[in-house]
């Protein structure tokens, strides 16, 4: 499990190979609050990149939601213009067995032990 805290440059976040990323925000966040977030904002995105696909633009002081990935990866991007400062946020990112791939190796090692009592037996 690893922490951050704003300020935040765009980055992405990446889990392991058959894992999701989990994003959990944790005590206080506070960004400048405007109408559509356009002054001070975390974005975040489900992907690798700038392009992908939006899961949240949040400022002002709205707790965002746990949020979790479709695949490994997570873009972040914190922005922040020169007038007016709050506090910011601090989140947690941690890997979560993908639920799909994660019921594939239960699979894998279901079969493979089968396979070693049936060994063992004969
Ligand atoms: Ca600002």
């Amino acid at each position: 499990m690893r922490a951050f805290s704003s300020p935040l440059p765009s980055s992405s976040f990446s889990a392991s190979p058959g894992y999701l990323l989990q994003l959990d925000f944790r005590d206080e966040f506070h960004l400048e609050p405007s109408d559509d977030c356009r002054f001070d904002y975390l974005e975040v995105r489900d992907g690798a990149h700038g392009f992908s696909k939006q899961l949240g633009l949040f400022c002002g002081h709205t707790h965002p939601p746990m949020i979790t990935s479709s695949d490994r990866f997570l873009w972040l991007r914190f922005h922040s213009d020169e007038n007016v400062e709050y506090s910011g946020f601090r989140a947690v990112y941690t890997n979560r067995v993908n639920p799909a791939e994660g019921s594939g190796w239960r699979k894998q090692l279901d079969s493979l032990e089968t396979n070693t009592k049936k060994g063992r037996k004969e």
